[in-house]
Parts: structure tokens; sequence; C-alpha cells
């Protein structure tokens, strides 16, 4: 089931892992009364395990409260409740303030996780691979704050360009739940909402990752190796910037662009922002487009240059989506031709979910942002995306009813790799989201609430894949943070990446049917590692769901 509960009047499905239910039965918990009695609604076989699974419903039980269900000589206690995805959504925000390199993380904001500074990161050497006339190897710069990437401890400029882009999307949808949203950060106190608060401090470092002279962005600063699993006061590896990539300048381009418009507002707290990122954003579009085929390859510049990096490579060979998505909030934020042309050019056929190697859609939400205005030729060039968009989404809605979890992912092995719980299930449900405010029909959001489920619990392993929340959830996370705090729980709110049958870290997995191939383990990061483009997927669709809240009692 999903394990945090369900709004009064959502949909309410739990699965039972065999085939024969007679009947079940709710109480309410508190009274101890019978206040339901129900039969199964279908059952549906594995693909890749002998199981069948049985499928309850029970979405006519909608009185807030606390329940029993009880099925088979089994009991499970859940809630329905208004506002029952806040806690989640105001924890996979707090997770970015937990990721926070450079500053004590203080006790009045992270309790028992406060933890010392690590990672000033003021003392930074240009790598031979990111060598200018200006900036020869071994300069010193100074490439201070922004977030960890993940379980390690680099900072990769892709990654978290493409992680702000997909939250302030959202942002944008929602401007008045972000505005009363508090998640108890340093500038919780200031006028300007917490999501964007939490952003600045991400976006402060990605500015000083541009070189000032000819505007090219570092693709990444990081050690040669990854650390070993010790406190951030702990590492002394020097870390370095590393070359200058055609995708890092243009996930740069794009999320400044976006944030010029966004912080606009917040010249008390963030005087001058706005007119830099802009100038920014333009600088290294301009980059870019002089040096398109300047990929990240982390193989090639091995053979090149001293010393090797072997960290995260967040590499790509298709640039043409980083294109569409910076030249459409460029065009967005400065009204020029030359971006709404360049957009149009590199505009995508079809439709695709977003992910940190394919940023079409950022840009598609950027055309479809409701309210935005738009003259009559750009009015049917964001038709057309719109089109595209619903089509995507009917194809992954169809036949979810009959699935053994009653959700539209989970029913295919390519649905299970390497980041597939946020990169597929939960930007699946970003996108049927975008499809219902599109059309207002419910039965794209009722499937958005689905793949919620999914990662909530009503899945194949029965965890709630967010640490920190729900009764059954990932307790050791290949997160450094977490590993190193000589604190027994894992820091909350995190999603892991969820089952790969890819196995390719050599852990020890229970079994290698797809949807099963997840181990709560440290050594694991490929399937229980944490990241911040996954906790962008996951305040993104939480946040929605809270937002429009729907199915609550109105
Ligand atoms: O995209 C395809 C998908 O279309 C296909 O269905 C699926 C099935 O094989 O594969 C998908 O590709 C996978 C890709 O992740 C998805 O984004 C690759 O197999 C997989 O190897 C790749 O893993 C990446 C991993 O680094 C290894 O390079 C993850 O995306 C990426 O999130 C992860 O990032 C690391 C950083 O490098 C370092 N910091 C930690 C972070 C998280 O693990
Ligand atoms: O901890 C690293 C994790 O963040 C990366 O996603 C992963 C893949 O690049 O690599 C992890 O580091 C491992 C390294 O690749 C191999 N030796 C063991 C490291 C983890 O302990």
């Amino acid at each position: 089931m999903n394990q945090l509960g369900y709004y009064p009047n959502q949909e309410k499905i739990a699965v039972v892992d065999s085939g024969k239910v007679e009947e079940f039965v709710i109480w309410d918990a508190v009274s101890g009364e019978q206040v339901f009695v129900g039969k199964s609604l279908y059952t549906a076989k594995s693909a890749w395990s002998d199981k069948t699974r049985t499928t309850l419903d029970f979405s006519a039980v909608t009185t807030p409260g606390k329940y029993i269900l009880k099925v088979n000589g089994a009991s499970v206690t859940f809630l329905i409740k208004d506002s029952v995805l806040s806690p989640l959504a105001d924890a996979a925000l707090k997770s970015f303030y937990y990721q926070r390199t450079a500053m004590p993380i203080e006790e009045q904001y992270a309790g028992q996780w406060h933890r010392m500074a690590g990672h000033p990161d003021n003392h930074v050497l240009i790598h031979p691979s990111a060598a200018s006339p200006d900036r020869p190897a071994g300069t010193i710069v100074s490439s201070s704050k922004g977030w960890y990437d993940a379980g390690d401890y680099n900072k990769y400029i892709v990654n978290s360009g493409y992680s702000i882009g997909l939250m302030q999307s959202i942002y944008q949808l929602f401007l008045d739940y972000f505005s009363r949203q508090k998640i108890n950060i340093p500038e919780s106190n200031n006028h300007t909402p917490d999501l964007l608060d939490e952003m600045q401090f991400n976006l402060d470092w990605m500015l000083t990752m541009q070189d000032p002279e000819d505007g090219g962005v570092y693709h990444k600063l990081t050690t040669p190796f990854f650390e070993g699993f010790v406190k951030p006061v702990d590492c002394k590896q020097q870390r370095y910037v590393v070359q200058k990539s055609v995708t890092a300048a243009l996930d740069f381009a794009a999320v400044m662009a976006q944030s010029c418009r966004l912080f606009a507002s917040y010249e008390e707290d963030y005087p001058g922002f706005s007119k830099r990122a802009l100038l920014a954003a333009e600088k290294a579009y301009a980059w870019a487009e002089k040096h398109p085929e300047a990929y990240y390859n982390q193989n090639l510049l091995n053979q090149k240059y001293q010393p090797a990096i072997a960290t995260g490579e967040y590499g790509d060979t298709h640039a043409d989506d980083e294109f569409f998505w910076a030249a459409s909030e460029l065009y967005f934020s400065t009204g020029k031709e030359i971006y709404r042309e360049e957009a149009i050019k590199k505009a995508p056929q079809i439709y695709t979910a977003p992910g940190w190697g394919n940023t079409f859609a950022l840009g598609i939400f950027a055309w479809l942002q409701p309210g935005r205005e738009l003259n009559e030729a750009d009015r049917r060039f964001a038709d057309s995306l719109k089109t595209e968009l619903l089509k995507y989404a009917d194809k992954v809605i169809e036949g979810a009813e009959q699935t053994p979890f009653h959700a539209p992912y989970g029913n295919d092995a390519k649905d299970f790799f390497w980041g597939c719980l946020a990169e597929k299930c939960m930007n699946q449900g970003v996108s049927l989201m975008y499809a219902y405010l599109l059309t207002g029909k419910d039965v794209y959001l009722t499937n958005a609430y689905r793949n919620m489920d999914y990662i909530l619990g009503r899945n194949a392993t029965g965890f709630c894949y967010v640490t920190g929340l729900g009764t059954k959830s990932p307790k050791h996370p290949h997160h450094r943070l977490s590993a190193s705090d000589d604190i027994e729980d894992p820091i909350p709110g995190f999603l892991v990446g969820g089952p790969n049958p890819g196995q390719q870290d050599g852990a020890f997995y229970p079994t290698a049917s797809p949807d099963e191939s997840y181990v709560d383990t440290e050594d694991s990061y490929a399937s229980n590692e944490v990241a911040i483009n996954w906790n962008a997927a996951l305040v993104a669709l939480a946040s929605s769901l809270d937002a429009l809240a729907v199915y609550s009692v109105k």
C-alpha cells in the first residue's frame, strides 16, 4: 500500500501478493468499528515471477481517519487525510538543504543530522582539460557553495542545472502553494519562497563555474577519484574543475535564463541576481553555439590529460534537447527572435519525459506554461507540443487499471534501470500531471497518483522508497552523508534510485527479476543511491499533487 496514506477522495488500492482473496475488511482504528467489506477487484500475473497478485479497491472509504485493512490473516494500518502528501513534499525539498556544501548544517534546521562544514571549494585547481589563456592549468579558483550531487561529494553542472530547471518549472505552476511552504532552512524568514532560496544556494555556485573570459562552463567540480565513506570535514583530496562542455553551457544557460524571470520579484533578498543571471545565460549560450560538439567524454579526456578523472560522467552525445531548452528559456526572458528561431529549429518531434540527459520536456514546459502570453504563431507551435504531450500521456495510461500494481509505471522491463523511480516513475507522473493541467481530464491525474502510490509502497518489494517515511523504507542508502554521520537513521526525504536489473555495482541482489532487483545495502549504488535529480522529480510530483489537492475534501 501507499504507506503515507490517501487523500479522502483519492482512488484507494492495495495489492496482495497472492492470488486468492475471498474478502477483505476495513476497520476504523479508533472506534474499532468495521466500516467496509470488499471483494477483490481483479488478479494479475507478474511478467517476471510466478506471483499472481490481487487488487483490492476501497476507494469508497472517504472519511478522514486512521484505519486497519485486514486480509488473509494480515493487517495493515493506513491514513485517510487532507494534505497527506505535504510532509513528503516538504521533506523532499528539505533534502537539498542537507546536501549543501561549504557551510555547517545546524541543529536548529537539521535536528540530529547537523554536521560541520566540508568542501569549502575556495582552493580549486583548473584541470589541464579546462585550461585557457587566462586560466592555465593549476590556476587556483574559488567555486564555493552548491549541493553535493548524490551519494558522492562532487558537483556536476549538467545534473544540478537540470534539477533546478525541473523544480522551477513546477514552482511556476503553483506560486501560491510555494509561497506558503516553509521547510525550516536558514532563509525561511526572508521574503523569498523557500524553494527559490534553496535553488539560489546552488545557482550561486553555478555562476562561479563560468569562465568569465569566454563564457564557457566547466562540466564539473570533482576529485579525481570518489572519496571514501568519510565525513565531509575529513575529505582532503584536491578538487578540480574540468573541461568546458556544450551540455553544461546549455543547461547553465537554460536555468539562468529561467531564474532571471523567477528572481526578478525577489530583488530585496537577492539584489542584482536576476540581471547577472541573464547576462551569464546569454554568454554561455553564445559559447555553446561556437562549440556545439564539445561533448564531455571522460575516456577521451583521460587519454590526453593528467590526473585522470574517474568520477560521474553525465556524458551525452546529443545536445539538441539542451539547445531547445536553453533557446526556449532565453526567448521567454529576452523576447529575441534569434532564440525563438533556434528553439523552433531544435524542437522535438515527439514528447519524451524529462531526465538529466534529455531536457526536451523542460523546454516544452516553458512553452506550455499556463498563463503565458503567446502571439498567434507561437500559440500554434505550443499547440503542436501539447498535442505530442497528450499523445504520450494517452499511451502511458493505456490499460493501467488492469496491471499488477494498478499503475502506468512498472509493467515493462524497460521501466527498471539506474535511477528509474525518479527518471521514469516520477517523471512520467509529472508529464501526466501536465496533461491534466492542459485538459482538465481527471484520468491523467489519477494515473499520476498511481505512480506516486507505486514509490510509496504499492510495488513488488513493498518498500516505501523514500528515506525516513512510511513503515518500510531504505535504511542503508549509498549516501556518504548518511553513512558517515554516526546517526543510525539515514537523512530523511531522499528517493533512492530503485530496482535495477543492470546491477552494475556488484552488490548482492536477492533476485534478477526487474521489479525486485533492489537491495537496501550501502554498497548498492546502482539501486540504492540518492541523487539531487531524483529528488527534484520527487519534489516536482509530490508538490504538484499536494498543491492541486483535487482529492481533498472541499
Ligand atoms: O536511458 C536508458 C533507458 O532509456 C533504458 O531503458 C535503460 C535500460 O537499460 O537504460 C537507461 O540508461 C541508463 C541511464 O543511467 C539512465 O539515465 C544507463 O543504463 C545507466 O548506466 C545510467 O546510469 C547513470 C549512472 O550515473 C552511471 O553513469 C545514471 O543515469 C546517473 O544518474 C548516475 O549518476 C551518478 C553520477 O555519475 C555521480 N554521482 C552519483 C550519481 C547517481 O548514481
Ligand atoms: O559512490 C559512487 C557513486 O556515487 C556513483 O554513482 C558510482 C558510479 O559512478 O560510483 C560510486 O563509487 C564507487 C566506484 O565507482 C567504484 N568503487 C566503489 C565506489 C563506492 O564505494
